[in-house]
């Protein structure tokens, strides 16, 4: 049998916060398209043999007024599309709105595995009631799948409020006690769904190691924690993997190009390998 194919899309919406985000997508876009290049010309035989002729990029771009005006639903077709056929779906976002086509089309007995610094529920004095980057887990279509978060370090929610809107929710700090229970739920959770969504919003990531984002808050898990919890969640059935929240314009010295970069990578192989 022949494995799945994996569409590549590039959503590089960055509207409502953290303009700059879209040029991330197009960078990492770049990326894969120069990574697969690079395997057609490779002659030896390696890794990348695994998925060679069944990864294709696919551009969804934002030019027009009348494109931009029509992106959510451009975005759930697009990714309905490819959900339909079977195929597997790297969804390369601008800001972290970008990725709420997805959550809607992916439906209730889909399990969201999130990597993100923020809660993305805020209703504050000084975010707008409309959708924005900060609520939009608040304004979706439909029904959202449920939400397992993994990386906050959110200082204003109240454990109701969190417990209303997450399937559960492990901040940097219950990583980092007790990485082995958080990596053992995850890993059960992702298990247990029939299909599983990772979305990695960059700044889940320490400033550190990923300085090129709008919003960062210190104390992010280490890379390599960060890392067991998505291998944890990809012992599930995973579907699609999202990027977003990455801006070049503020990285340094492309780590954080190449922390993403390698993950695409590396979330390839898991797929194309097991
Ligand atoms: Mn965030």
């Amino acid at each position: 049998m022949t494995p799945p194919k994996t569409t590549v899309i590039t959503f590089p919406f960055d509207l409502f916060g953290n303009a700059g985000t879209g040029a991330g997508a197009e960078r990492l876009a770049e990326f894969v398209g120069e990574l697969l290049a690079d395997n057609k010309l490779e002659t030896r035989k390696t890794r990348c043999d695994s998925y060679r002729g069944l990864v294709r990029v696919k551009d969804i771009p934002f030019a027009t007024p009348k494109a931009v005006q029509g992106w959510r639903a451009v975005g759930r077709q697009a990714v309905r599309q490819c959900l339909r056929a079977g195929e597997r779906v790297v969804w390369l976002g601008g800001n972290h709105l970008s990725v709420l086509p997805v959550y809607e089309e992916l439906g209730a007995d889909a399990l969201v595995v999130q990597f993100d610094a923020h809660l993305d529920v805020y209703q504050l004095h000084d975010v707008t009631p409309n959708l924005a980057n900060g609520n939009f887990l608040l304004h979706a279509d439909e029904t959202l799948p449920p939400i397992v978060n993994v990386g906050h370090r959110d200082l204003f929610l109240t454990a109701g409020e969190i417990r209303e809107r997450f399937a559960a929710a492990y901040s940097s700090l219950d990583v980092a006690s007790d990485p082995d229970r958080v990596v053992k739920e995850v890993r059960k959770r992702a298990e247990a769904a029939r299909r599983v969504w990772i979305d990695i919003d960059a700044d889940v990531f320490d400033p550190a190691d990923v300085p090129a984002v709008h919003h960062p808050l210190p104390f992010g898990p280490p890379p390599l924690h960060l890392l067991r919890l998505l291998a944890a969640a990809f012992e599930g059935n995973v579907i699609g993997v999202s990027v977003s929240e990455f801006d070049p314009g503020r990285d340094r010295r492309d780590a954080g190009l190449g922390l993403l970069g390698w993950l695409i990578e590396w979330a390839l192989l898991r797929w194309y390998e097991s």
